[in-house]
């Protein structure tokens, strides 16, 4: 009979213990899956734009190419070589959330249809992911061949930044040209 309790005993014991450790994993599970729910998603957009000399320029009609930051006959685009980051995810003064915005760029100098005035332009890449891929566009205007870096559009200017994979291009007004 002794041995019939101690056994019982025994086995009542290590279900107890056994219990007790699943509980606590339990509660430790819903807690941390329960308090990761509970904290709001924060956006994540490391691009900023490069700091503009004047203010932004009006822009034409959304409604037309010339106004559509996604396509390639958006006025700002006269001298890009890449991926317009509007297209991507971004804006066409902000890289797309988990991208870095490059520190060196291209500089190009378009007309503003709305105003009839050149402006200059700062073409940076954002860098970080993949290619994007979408809404390719190759303008060039005022592009000189690689043999002048500085003055040549066909440059992956992710090359200085943490990350050298290109992804897409931003078009951001840095002034008025010729002023
Ligand atoms: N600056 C746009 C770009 C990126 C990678 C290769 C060529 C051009």
């Amino acid at each position: 009979m002794k041995m019939l309790d101690r056994w019982i005993e025994g086995s009542a014991r290590d279900l107890a213990k056994r219990t007790a450790r699943r509980s606590v994993l339990a509660r430790l599970g819903t807690l941390l899956i329960g308090g990761a729910a509970g904290i709001p998603l924060l956006p994540v957009a490391r691009g900023a734009e490069p700091a503009a000399r004047v203010p932004a320029p009006s822009e034409p009609s959304s409604d037309t190419p010339q106004g559509n930051p996604s396509a390639c006959e958006y006025w700002r685009h006269c001298g890009i070589d890449g991926f317009p980051c509007a297209s991507c995810g971004g804006t066409q003064t902000h890289c797309p959330p988990g991208t870095e915005l490059s520190a060196a760029t291209w500089i190009g100098i378009c007309r503003n249809p709305t105003d009839s005035r050149d402006y200059i332009i700062s073409y940076n890449d954002c860098c970080g992911k993949s290619s994007c891929g979408r809404d390719p566009c190759n303008r060039n205007e005022g592009d000189s061949p690689m043999y002048m870096p500085a003055k040549s559009n066909d440059i992956n200017w992710c090359m200085s930044s943490k990350s050298n994979v290109y992804h897409c291009t931003i078009s951001a007004v840095l002034g008025q040209a010729g002023e």
